[in-house]
């Protein structure tokens, strides 16, 4: 049978005249349209030249029209790969010479950087007024007849940082995708009736799959926000059902004066992820709505692993059991299974878990036992009740605000500045972004490094998530017996 995601979705639509998207005083497109859209756009990629398989790279702001732009590379079996608008000239330099897209689409103001780093691909822009695909799409066919696929056939690879600097592409199945989505659809109780606040970015599993597989799949609306806005969540919230979000979104919401009851009471759910939902951000928000955030744990290699339950107990400081179909196993140095209450390294099978790394067979083997489950460098145990509680992390990785950032790639960037001796990167404590990208420099004597030279350097570089917010200069870095320098005590000395 055919595994196309897009075939899934299709099944799932039972009125094309019931809204899909809703722009806030914008237009309200249906699933009919969404779907006769994809077909143009698909059309389009084709002619482009794009062939099943071919990967087609996506970096573009949040307009409606990336919807149907997903759908129709789903449609004409290519891989999808969607970028963060803050990516720079060189991040995409390694995103395109590695995974080799046959086309490129991207908003028009970065045509010039993008023209000047895809030199093989064809590249189209799009923008929220239009652009060259939406006009090469426009008077084509509203029907596309969808390449069969298998299930283990690409549907995206999505990059994700790695400890050695360098990103890697996950690459995700159809199969990955269809398993996970459908698992969500039945696990938070999604129906027609939902109507879904988006304001997360489309670049991500989170605002990718998970919330915009959940809608499609359930035939509910997306209420669909450029990017989050606490004042304007709070005035739009009424309109909703479910919202989701990374802890920053929760935090913003509760520092907003006009947030309250008249706000949330009508929403069912609210659901977080992406990074640790502080205990406090839980029960303040219980205690300002009455309702308990549900929290799930994910990652892109895996989309959603556990959730916190609907019905049942919600669980903050916890985010719940497995979701159906999904294995996880915590175990410690020796490969042991945890027992309740036992921190261990946290390891996952199942038919969502990713095919691998795109060109990084080494890295693939890797990150997976010789039983075959993938290790999440995530650190957790059980609750005596089968609930995950996340209490670290084995990779030295800070999240903010939901985004990933290696030390590794920002301290070699650093360490690369003339005038830097060696630097150290690591996450300290944030009340916004929950950690801060913070890094400590050691300086050549006599050069006349600052703070904010060295800020302005890296913002012309990479994207501003992973710039530091602050920079401070050691002397020396500590380090420990084996000469390895202490990261805890640099976050400990800069927490505050
Ligand atoms: C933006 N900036 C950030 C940042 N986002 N800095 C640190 N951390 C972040 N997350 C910087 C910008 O570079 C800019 O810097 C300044 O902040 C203002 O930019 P902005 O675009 O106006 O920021 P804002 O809209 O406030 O965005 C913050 C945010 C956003 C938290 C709303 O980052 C966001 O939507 N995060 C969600 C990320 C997400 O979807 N994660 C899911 C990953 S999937 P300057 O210096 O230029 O002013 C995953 C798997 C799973 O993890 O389980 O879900
Ligand atoms: P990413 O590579 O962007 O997909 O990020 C995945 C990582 O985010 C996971 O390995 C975890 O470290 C972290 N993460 C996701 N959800 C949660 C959560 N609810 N609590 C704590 N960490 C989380």
């Amino acid at each position: 049978m055919d595994a196309n995601l897009y075939t899934l979705f299709e099944r799932h639509v039972v009125d094309a005249a019931a809204p899909c998207l809703v722009v806030p005083n914008g237009p309200v497109v249906t699933y009919g349209e969404i779907a006769a859209t994809s077909a143009r756009i698909a059309h389009a990629l084709v002619d482009a030249g794009a062939k099943p398989g071919d990967r087609i790279a996506v970096q573009v702001d949040k307009v409606p029209a990336v919807l149907p732009l997903y759908l129709a590379a789903l449609r004409a079996g290519l891989v999808y790969l969607p970028l963060n608008t803050g990516y720079q000239r060189a991040e995409l330099e390694h995103f395109f010479g590695d995974a080799t897209p046959r086309v490129v689409v991207c908003g028009s103001d970065r045509l010039g950087v993008v023209a000047a780093t895809a030199r093989d691909a064809t590249v189209l822009t799009l923008d929220a007024h239009g652009g060259e695909l939406l006009d090469r799409a426009e008077d084509r066919d509203t029907s596309f007849a969808t390449l069969a696929r298998a299930p283990d056939d690409l549907a995206a690879i999505l990059y994700t940082s790695g400890t050695t600097g360098r990103s890697k592409g996950a690459m995700l199945t159809h199969r990955n995708l269809a398993s996970n989505a459908l698992a969500l659809v039945e696990a938070w109780g999604f129906t027609r009736g939902d109507v879904l606040l988006h304001a997360l970015p489309i670049y991500h599993v989170h605002g990718l799959f998970v919330a915009i597989h959940c809608a499609l799949l359930s035939g509910s609306r997306l209420l669909w926000l450029p990017k989050f806005d606490a004042r304007e969540v709070t005035a739009l919230l009424p309109k909703a059902s479910v919202m989701m979000g990374v802890p920053t979104f929760y935090t913003r919401l509760l520092a907003e004066p006009s947030f309250g009851r008249h706000a949330s009471d009508p929403v069912r759910l609210f659901v977080s992820g992406s990074a640790p939902l502080l205990p406090e951000t839980f029960r303040e928000f219980e205690g300002r709505t009455g309702k308990r955030i549900l929290e799930r744990y994910g990652m892109t290699e895996t989309g959603m692993i556990t959730s916190n339950p609907l019905e049942g107990e919600r669980l903050g400081g916890t985010v719940g059991p497995p979701l159906p179909g999904v294995s996880v196993r915590i175990v410690g140095d020796d490969g042991a299974p945890c027992p309740p209450g036992a921190i261990g390294t946290i390891q996952v099978m199942g038919p969502n878990v990713l095919k691998g790394y795109w060109n990084l067979p080494e890295k693939t083997r890797e990150e997976f036992t010789a039983d075959g489950w993938f290790r999440t460098g995530d650190m957790g145990e059980w609750t005596p009740g089968g609930y995950v509680k996340i209490v670290g992390r084995a990779k030295d990785l800070i999240i903010s605000g939901g985004l990933n950032v290696y030390p590794k790639e920002i301290e070699e960037r650093i360490d690369a500045i003339e005038g830097v001796v060696e630097s150290a990167v690591v996450g300290v404590p944030h009340p916004d972004f929950g950690e801060a990208v913070t890094a400590v420099v050691v300086a050549k004597s006599g050069h006349a490094l600052t703070e904010a030279s060295i800020i302005a350097t890296l913002k012309a570089d990479i994207a501003g998530f992973k710039v530091p917010k602050r920079v401070f200069f050691a002397v020396e870095l500590p380090r420990n017996s084996m000469g390895k320098v202490t990261k805890a005590e640099l976050r400990r000395r800069f927490a505050s």
